[in-house]
């Protein structure tokens, strides 16, 4: 039985659970398990290591290579996914051009920043688009770069490679390379430099195209959802508590980054002045803090927000 049919047929054994596919063991791992245990999820993990069963919700997690989830989700095999944008691209490629149907963008995650770029060695850098015609380019992503290469009309060879893809003009097979990049250090210690970037990537949360035929797992769906929601803008978010005189409340609260209507509260032994507390969902920056004191502020306190149902 192939693997992705084997993982079906747990689905079909178990239809009351939303299944969750994420990379087992790479650079989304650790990033995607904290932000599912900030969500509230326990889990524990399967003897074949291939599967975390939810303890205290209906959702199991698949642990998979980063490659399989993009058409694990389309095929809805799993109802959920966390992948790097650069390889749902690749493989939403390829699923359109089978006439397949694709695994949707839910929501970019902040974490896995990476970009696929361009690189030439560093003694013949290329000098603008056109010089591609006639190249050879080795990436591990041929359908990102010949929809690049057919954009902007260049006529450039695509060699394929799975891994070691700065290796390939050492080697004499490719002229540049097309492949990941984030801090560089890779190119630099391979005598490459970047030239172009074709996309910006992070890890996404992916979903089926079809919904899970179950009432609980759909509900379960939308509060998971809500839940990471709440956790991503609590990132950002910041508690502001603050004594203002009552003459400069509108120019104070105009200051603060990003708030809903501030709770004003009285103080006592002080008629002329009021107690402001706002979320601002927005970093308050050092900056800010200086501007609300010139007018006029005082006591301003910044506290990290913990929780947030929006
Ligand atoms: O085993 P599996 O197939 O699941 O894992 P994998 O080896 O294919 O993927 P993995 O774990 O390396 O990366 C998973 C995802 O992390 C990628 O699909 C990207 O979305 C994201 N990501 C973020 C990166 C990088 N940064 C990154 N730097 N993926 C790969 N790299 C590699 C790049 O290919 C190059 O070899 O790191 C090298 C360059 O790094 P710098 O820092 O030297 O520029
Ligand atoms: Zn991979």
């Amino acid at each position: 039985m192939s693997y992705a049919n084997s993982i079906a047929t747990r689905r079909s054994a178990a239809p009351d659970r939303v299944r969750i596919a994420i990379q087992k063991s790479g650079r989304l791992t650790d990033n995607t398990l904290a932000l599912l245990a900030r969500c509230g999820y326990r889990y524990s993990r399967g003897r074949d290591d291939l599967v975390c069963f939810g303890e205290n919700m209906p959702v199991d997690l698949l642990l998979v290579r980063d490659d399989d989830i993009p058409e694990l989700v389309a095929e809805s095999v799993c109802d959920l996914g966390v992948v790097g944008q650069n390889v749902l691209q690749e493989k939403n490629h390829r699923l359109a051009r089978d006439g397949k149907p694709s695994a949707l963008e839910l929501r970019s995650l902040r974490y896995g920043h990476c970009r696929l770029s361009l690189a030439a060695p560093r003694d013949e850098p290329l000098d603008c688009a056109n010089d591609l015609n006639g190249k050879r380019i080795a990436t591990s992503y041929p359908e990102i770069l010949r929809q690049y290469l057919t954009d902007i009309g260049a006529d450039a060879k695509i060699v394929e490679f799975s891994g070691a893809v700065e290796l390939a003009p050492r080697l004499g097979r490719a002229d540049l390379i097309c492949d990941l990049v984030s801090s560089g250090g890779t190119l630099l210690a391979n005598g490459l430099v970047e030239v172009l970037c074709l996309m910006k990537s992070e890890a996404w949360l992916v979903r089926a195209p079809t919904n899970h035929a179950d009432p609980t797992c759909r509900d379960w769906m939308t509060r998971l959802l809500q839940r990471l929601d709440g956790v991503m803008q609590v990132d950002e978010s910041k508690y502001i508590m603050l004594h203002a005189p009552r003459a400069a409340l509108e120019e104070i609260t105009a200051l603060l980054p990003g708030s809903e209507t501030p709770t004003i509260l009285p103080l006592s032994h002080a008629e002329d002045k009021v107690a402001l507390h706002a979320v601002c969902r927005e970093n308050v920056f050092w900056e800010t803090l200086e501007n609300l004191k010139k007018a006029g502020a005082s006591s301003i306190l910044v506290l990290p927000v913990e929780k947030m149902l929006p």
